[in-house]
């Protein structure tokens, strides 16, 4: 017999589809000792939150997070809503003894989440923070093969997350879909959206970062709030370049924009060692591009590894080797690796603890475009 473990997602957006998805799915390829169940959706509008219940399977719906953070028949809360929301609900949930898992970015900036983090310690609750592409197959394999010495010393890590949602002036800023554009409620753009996931990855791949020099734009200067009604100044970054020192010496460069017309989610990452080099691309996110500078001289090239194989990370739990999976199964990959460390009393990384350093990391960002200077990077040491 499974244990229940007893889910409260609050949020029922774009990334409550996500996790509801991974939830329901992941016993049907990992086997765990915990089985999840959907106990209860939780959102403002009820109506909304009771269509979305039928759809994908929760058992009950609550309008107020309050009352279901207060329920005894939930074990973890994982919290989908938007950025402004994370901390105030992670810090009562930690107080009620919750898991929590929460949506990237962890909160709206390093303050808040230095006590969101410092809340789920001394609460002893397991956390983790849904940065999910560091559970693409080819990304942990990129992972396994630095980690094994591979690539040798690390001299440049390149990231880009490109895409072009935003150029029309016409878009209104705030509300339910369009809350990523309305500052006080997101925190940043690009910086805490996108490149939020190209920090995690690097930090996780390539260490912390030491400092950085960014330069943001704000393209479109006023939009109309949906709220409101009102044209509004914009408060977010739509695009952002930045380079960086990493603590092992190596070199950062970064950019993300909502304006690449053409593009609508092309992360890509490069990484350039001494003995090798990996490149990877969210649009053709089953493939690992690798050059291995040991190869036989006559032969030697860019690899494309069809990371398919059951001795790819998670690929034996999937189909038979060949086949490949996307996008939805990171998730899935996350909440099996969530559940695995606590059958073994582990915490699973990123936990909100890993989560901050990207904050950090933003935070520094952020100031640096203000400045036009080096910017210091804050969080833990070494
Ligand atoms: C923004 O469009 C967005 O949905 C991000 O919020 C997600 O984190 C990213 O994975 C895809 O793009």
């Amino acid at each position: 017999m499974k244990k229940p473990l007893r889910i409260g997602l609050i949020g029922y957006g774009f990334m409550g589809r996500t996790h509801s998805n991974a939830f329901r799915k992941v016993s049907n390829f990992f086997d765990l000792d915990y089985e999840p169940v959907l106990q209860a959706i939780c959102a403002r509008d009820e109506a909304k939150a009771k269509a979305f219940a039928d759809k994908w399977g929760w058992q009950s719906v609550e309008s107020d997070w309050r009352k279901l953070v207060d329920r005894d028949d939930i074990d973890l809360i994982d919290i989908g809503s938007p950025n402004n929301t994370h901390a105030e609900i992670a810090l009562a949930a930690a107080k009620a003894g919750k898991m929590i898992l929460c949506e990237k970015p962890l909160s709206m900036d390093a303050a808040e989440g230095l006590k969101m983090a410092k809340a789920v310690e001394k609460a002893g609750v397991p956390n983790m923070v849904w940065y999910n592409y560091r559970r693409v197959p080819a990304v942990t394999l990129a992972k396994q093969l630095i980690d094994e010495g591979r690539l040798g010393k690390i001299f440049h890590y390149r990231a880009k997350f490109l895409q072009d949602w935003t150029i029309s002036k016409d878009l209104p800023q705030g509300g339910t879909a369009l809350w990523r554009l309305d500052v006080k409620v997101a925190g940043s753009g690009v910086t805490g959206d996108l490149l939020a996931h190209c920090i995690d990855t690097a930090i996780w791949l390539n260490g912390g970062f030491a400092d950085v020099t960014a330069v943001t734009e704000t393209f479109i200067k006023e939009r109309k709030h949906t709220l409101t009604g009102k044209v509004e100044k914009v408060g977010i970054d739509d695009a952002c370049s930045f380079l960086s020192h990493f603590k092992n010496g190596s070199l950062g460069n970064f950019e993300s924009t909502r304006y690449a017309r053409g593009h609508k989610a092309l992360y890509t990452f490069e990484i350039n060692g001494e003995n090798g080099s990996l490149f990877w691309d969210l649009h053709d996110l089953h493939r690992l591009q690798v050059f291995d500078y040991k190869d036989d001289k006559l032969i030697r090239g860019w690899k494309s590894v069809h990371v398919t194989d059951s001795e790819h990370p998670y690929m034996k739990n999937w189909w038979v080797p060949g086949l490949q999976i996307g996008y939805e199964h990171t998730f899935v990959h996350q909440v099996a690796d969530f559940i695995q460390g606590l059958q073994d009393g582990k915490p699973v990384a990123p936990t909100f603890r890993d989560a901050l350093e990207t904050q950090y990391v933003c935070d520094a960002v952020l100031k640096s475009g203000r400045s036009g200077k080096w910017e210091k990077v804050g969080g833990r040491k070494g």
